[in-house]
């Protein structure tokens, strides 16, 4: 590969994507430059970790991929793979599990939270989830990791893991580092604006979601609960103004303006009008992007194509990383 840096992220199809993935992940992507090498997978491995229906699966990791493009990733210029289809990373994985301690995979936020929400299936994929995805990212060499700030311990831990294997390998992984959106990183439920925006959350009202119909996306913005100073205001780590602070992020994340510019519209008015105004700006981004995701949609063949010629080539710049770990850790090869 030539010199260029490399971007890898990805998304589970778990469930339709929100505006919360779409914010906070998506939409950096788009904004990337042109001079990094993207690699971007639908995380169908990681999925099977909270059980799901083999046709629902099959149907949205698809679904998922023209999402991607209907958001502006150009399959030209980027790489997409489905991450089953490139057994390189269960493979890293195995190894990368005996180089990574059981304390530090029970202090992960993410499978705490999914251990107590399916209780009835607490399996070791759950518990191992974080060293495949360590796996996935080390895999390519890369340089950065695209997501919201949730997924921000799932990168320290790919860190800790890369920095411990190299100790004592030499340098065979590239440290990767976690990038951020500027606005949107952490965009909170409608319903409950201290708790972030799920696809997984049970109340749809809670969420956004990017195939919502337009006048549907509308009606849950204005119902989205705020408080009863009635002031557009942004006040960060103010609880009682999270569903404010939250309708301002969105606000900003979709039309690219800053908070305090927005707020100085509202000086006087009410919330009625702001969140009317969110619901207009919000309903704009997501049209386009809602077109043209059907449009690619309907032609299975055309997606399935770009997954077949993106695992050739996430396949073969992987195998390079493989094959100098298995020769590290002694494997005939
Ligand atoms: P689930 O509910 O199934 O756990 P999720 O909606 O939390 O899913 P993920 O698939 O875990 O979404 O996340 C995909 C990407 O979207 C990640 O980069 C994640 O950081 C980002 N993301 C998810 N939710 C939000 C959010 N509310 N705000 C900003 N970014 C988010
Ligand atoms: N855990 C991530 C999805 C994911 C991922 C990755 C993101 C799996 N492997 C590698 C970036 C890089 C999530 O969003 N829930």
């Amino acid at each position: 590969m030539d010199d260029k840096k490399i971007i890898f992220s990805g998304i589970q199809p778990s469930g339709t994507l929100t505006l919360g993935n779409y914010l906070g992940a998506i939409r950096q992507w788009v904004n990337l430059p042109k001079d990094y090498h993207c690699i971007y997978a639908m995380m169908d491995m990681h999925t099977i970790t909270v059980r799901q229906t083999p046709a629902e699966l099959r149907r949205r990791t698809l679904e998922l991929l023209a999402l991607y493009i209907a958001c502006g990733i150009n399959p030209d210029e980027n790489t997409f793979f489905i991450q089953s289809h490139n057994p390189n990373h269960a493979e890293l994985a195995w190894v990368l599990n005996c180089y990574t301690y059981m304390g530090e995979l029970q202090r992960m936020t993410q499978f705490k939270d999914k251990s107590s929400r399916h209780a009835e299936n607490i399996n070791a994929g759950l518990f191992t989830y974080p060293v495949l995805m360590a796996a996935d990212i080390l895999l390519y060499q890369t340089d950065y990791v695209p997501v919201g700030k949730d997924q921000m311990q799932h990168i320290e831990i790919c860190r800790d893991i890369a920095q411990r294997f190299n100790a004592v390998y030499g340098d065979v992984f590239k440290i990767p580092e976690g990038m951020l959106p500027k606005v949107g990183a952490n965009i909170m439920s409608l319903q409950e604006p201290t708790k972030k925006m799920s696809k997984s959350d049970p109340n749809p009202k809670a969420y956004i979601s990017m195939l919502d119909d337009m006048n549907v996306i509308a009606k849950k913005i204005k119902s989205a609960v705020t408080d009863s100073e009635g002031v557009v205001e942004y006040r960060e780590g103010d609880d009682t103004k999270a569903g404010i602070n939250n309708l301002l992020s969105i606000m900003s994340s979709v039309t690219g303006r800053e908070i305090d510019d927005i707020v100085k519209d509202y000086a006087g008015r009410g919330y009625g009008d702001f969140k009317a105004d969110v619901a207009e700006a919000v309903v704009e981004k997501m049209k386009p992007i809602r077109a043209e995701f059907d449009r690619l949609v309907a032609d299975k063949q055309y997606l399935l194509d770009i997954c077949k010629k993106g695992a050739e080539s996430a396949g073969r710049i992987s195998q390079r990383t493989l094959n100098k770990v298995y020769k590290k850790v002694g494997f005939v090869i």
